[in-house]
C-alpha cells in the first residue's frame, strides 16, 4: 500500500500560469510594495468576500494582533485564553501588558464567558478571545461583559476566515478582529494577515501604524511598525480568493466523512457543526478519552506518525505552561482545568482541500483499527 506522507494541511496554491500573468504585470508596473495596485484590489475584494466594511492587509497574522493592541492603547491586564497558538499571548506581552488566562468552555474550546468576570481587576483594559479552530466565540456575552466594565475586545480570528453566524461575519464582533493568511490556513497568501475594523477612521490609523506611523511624506503620527504586504503576495491572494469557496467545500466533505466514520468509536469525540454557523472547516480536532479508547492521545499520535499520517496536537502544550508565562498567577493549572484537559486529549486530523479518499481512509484506519 502507498505510504505517502499525509500532512495536517497542504497549502491552497493558485494556478501557476495565472500567477505568472500577474507577476508579469507587477514587473511592468515596477511597483512592488507600499500600498500597490494588487494590495488595494485585495483589500477591496476581501472586504466584499468577508462581508466587512474595512480590511487592512498585513505581512502575517501576528503583527495585526500587536498593532490592534497599540491602536486601542491597551495597557495593564488583558484577559485571554491559554488554548491557542502562542502568538495570541505573545502579542499582549510585546505590548508590555500582562496576560490573564481564563479557562475555556469544553463545548467549544473558546474562552468561557462564565469565567471572565472573576478575572477582571481595576487594571483590566481588554479581552482577547480566539475563535479557536474557527468555532465562533459567544460574542454577545463577551460584549455584554466588555460593555459593563468598559473593556475593549480584540478577537484573534486567525482561524475564522469566512465564518458567519446567522448570515453575519464573525469578524464584525468586538472592536477589531485579526486574520492569519499563513500557508497552513484555509485561505493563504504564503505569509500574510489582516486587521478587520468597523470605521474609516480606524482603518486610516491602522494603515499609518503598519507603515511606521507615516501619515504622508513627512509626518509620523504614532510609533508604527513595518507590516506591509507586498504586491506578489497580494496578487497570489487575489487568485486564491477565487478558489477558496471550493476549497472550503472540499474540507466540508472531509469533515462529513470523518464524522460518519468516527461517530460511535468509543473514547473519541469531536465537534459537530453549530446551528446557524457557516463553518470553514479549518481544523478537525478529535479528543481521546484514554480510559474508554484503550490508548492514550500520545500513543495514538505516534502510531499515526509511524504510519506517515501527521496529525498535530494543536494546542498542546498550553500557552500558560511555557516558561515566559507559567509564573503568572492565572497560569496555575488549577485555574485552567478544562484547557488542560483539552490540550492533553487533542489531535487535529489531516484537514485540507486536497485530501484524497485514500488519505481519508488511511487516517481513519489508524484510529478505528486498534
Ligand atoms: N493566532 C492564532 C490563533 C494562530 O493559530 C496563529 C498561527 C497566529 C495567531 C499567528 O499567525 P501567523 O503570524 O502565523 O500568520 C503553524 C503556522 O505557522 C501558524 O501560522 C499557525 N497559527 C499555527 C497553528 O500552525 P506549525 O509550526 O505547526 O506549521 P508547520 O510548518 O509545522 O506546518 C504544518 C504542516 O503544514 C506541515 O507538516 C506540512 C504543511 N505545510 C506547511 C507549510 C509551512 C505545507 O505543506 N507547506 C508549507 O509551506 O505552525
Amino acid at each position: 500500500m502507498d505510504n505517502k506522507l499525509i500532512t495536517v494541511t497542504s497549502p491552497l496554491l493558485p494556478d501557476l500560469t495565472e500567477f505568472n500573468e500577474l507577476l508579469k504585470d507587477i514587473w511592468n508596473r515596477k511597483w512592488i510594495t507600499n500600498n500597490g495596485h494588487y494590495h488595494k484590489e485585495l483589500e477591496k475584494e476581501l472586504a466584499a468576500y468577508l462581508k466587512v466594511p474595512y480590511v487592512s492587509l498585513f505581512t502575517n497574522g501576528t503583527l495585526p494582533l500587536l498593532t490592534a493592541l497599540q491602536a486601542l492603547r491597551i495597557t495593564g491586564e488583558v484577559i485571554t485564553t491559554p488554548y491557542s497558538f502562542v502568538a495570541t499571548t505573545h502579542s499582549i506581552w510585546w505590548n508590555g501588558c500582562k496576560p490573564v488566562f481564563v479557562d475555556i468552555d469544553p463545548a467549544t474550546g473558546n474562552l468561557d464567558p462564565d469565567k471572565i468576570e472573576a478575572a477582571i481587576t481595576p487594571k483590566t483594559t481588554a479581552i482577547m478571545p480566539v475563535h479557536v479552530y474557527g468555532k465562533p466565540c459567544d460574542t454577545e456575552r463577551i460584549q455584554e461583559i466588555a460593555d459593563r466594565y468598559g473593556l475593549k475586545v480584540i478577537y484573534d480570528a486567525a482561524h475564522a476566515f469566512g465564518v458567519e453566524v446567522n448570515g453575519k461575519s464573525i469578524l464584525t464582533a468586538g472592536d477589531m478582529s485579526t486574520l492569519s493568511f499563513h500557508a497552513t490556513k484555509v485561505y493563504n497568501t504564503i505569509e500574510g494577515g489582516a486587521l478587520v475594523m468597523h470605521d474609516e477612521q480606524t482603518k486610516k490609523r491602522i494603515d499609518y501604524l503598519k507603515n511606521f506611523g507615516f501619515a504622508g511624506e513627512t509626518e509620523v503620527v504614532g510609533p508604527g511598525i513595518n507590516s506591509k504586504m507586498d504586491e506578489m503576495r497580494a496578487a497570489y491572494g487575489l487568485l486564491n480568493l477565487r478558489q477558496v469557496d471550493a476549497a472550503i467545500e472540499a474540507r466540508h466533505q472531509v469533515a462529513v466523512k470523518y464524522r460518519e466514520a468516527l461517530r460511535g468509536v468509543e473514547g473519541i469525540t469531536f465537534f459537530d457543526d453549530m446551528p446557524g454557523v457557516k463553518h470553514n472547516y479549518s481544523y478537525f480536532p478529535i479528543f481521546i478519552d484514554a480510559a474508554k479508547y484503550g490508548m492514550t492521545r500520545d500513543e495514538l499520535y505516534f502510531k499515526m506518525k509511524e504510519q506517515n499520517v501527521l496529525g498535530r496536537r494543536y494546542f498542546y502544550p498550553l500557552i500558560s505552561t511555557f516558561s515566559t508565562y507559567r509564573g503568572l498567577e492565572s497560569a496555575n493549572p488549577a485555574n485552567l482545568p478544562e484547557a488542560h484537559k483539552m490540550a492533553d486529549s487533542v489531535i487535529c486530523l489531516p484537514m485540507h482541500h486536497a485530501l484524497s479518499e485514500e488519505d481519508i481512509e488511511r487516517t481513519l484506519n489508524c484510529i478505528v483499527e486498534r
